[in-house]
């Protein structure tokens, strides 16, 4: 939790989804570890483009380098229609015309990393010995839930949860 609220996050996740922040636990949430020599991480968008705004958060603890298998990101698609489904299966990672459309995201160790997850992205062979650490975390912005009430698989982590469209008001049930 310490580094999922750390103030260097949140600021840069509020430029993206506005004041009231949720960390998701059924999402994501893990450490990754890409060993020695491991394959690459296929192509995929985590999200559709019509889904709520989703930003994937990686925090690096070892270096990320082209040599071991750094994200690409394809720039842009979280914004358009690609013809392919959002996983796409039985192409080469270097064959799948994606590749000639991403630009590889080399970051250093404790560098953050933020895109939005309807973007395609993958992540080249490690062609060094040594593995490669990364803490993958997932946020929404509060205000785009349907119901005020809090979700117990969501973590209010900045801002509060203000919309007010449930059918009937709280301060109503009160009286
Ligand atoms: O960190 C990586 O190597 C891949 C990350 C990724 O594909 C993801 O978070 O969905």
């Amino acid at each position: 939790m310490e580094a999922a609220t750390h103030p260097i996050v949140l600021n840069a996740l509020e430029t993206a989804l506005g004041q009231n922040i949720e960390l998701l636990t059924n999402k994501h949430n893990h450490i990754m570890v890409r060993p020695g020599g491991s394959a690459p991480v296929p192509w995929h968008r985590g999200e559709e483009l019509y889904a709520r705004t989703l930003i994937t958060v990686l925090i690096y603890i070892d270096e990320s380098t082209i040599e071991n298998g750094c994200v690409r990101v394809v720039p842009g698609a979280h914004q358009i229609s690609l013809s392919m489904p959002r996983r796409p299966k039985g192409m080469a990672f270097r064959e799948n015309p994606l590749f000639y459309r991403s630009v590889p995201l080399p970051m250093p160790k404790g560098g953050v990393l933020l895109f939005n997850d309807a973007l395609f992205h993958g992540a080249d062979k490690n062609l060094t010995d040594a593995s490669r650490r990364s803490m993958t975390l997932a946020f929404q912005g509060h205000d785009t839930h349907l119901v005020r009430k809090a979700d117990p698989e969501k973590i209010l982590v900045r801002g509060e949860r203000v919309y007010e469209g449930h059918p009937v008001p709280e301060h109503l049930l009160d009286s």
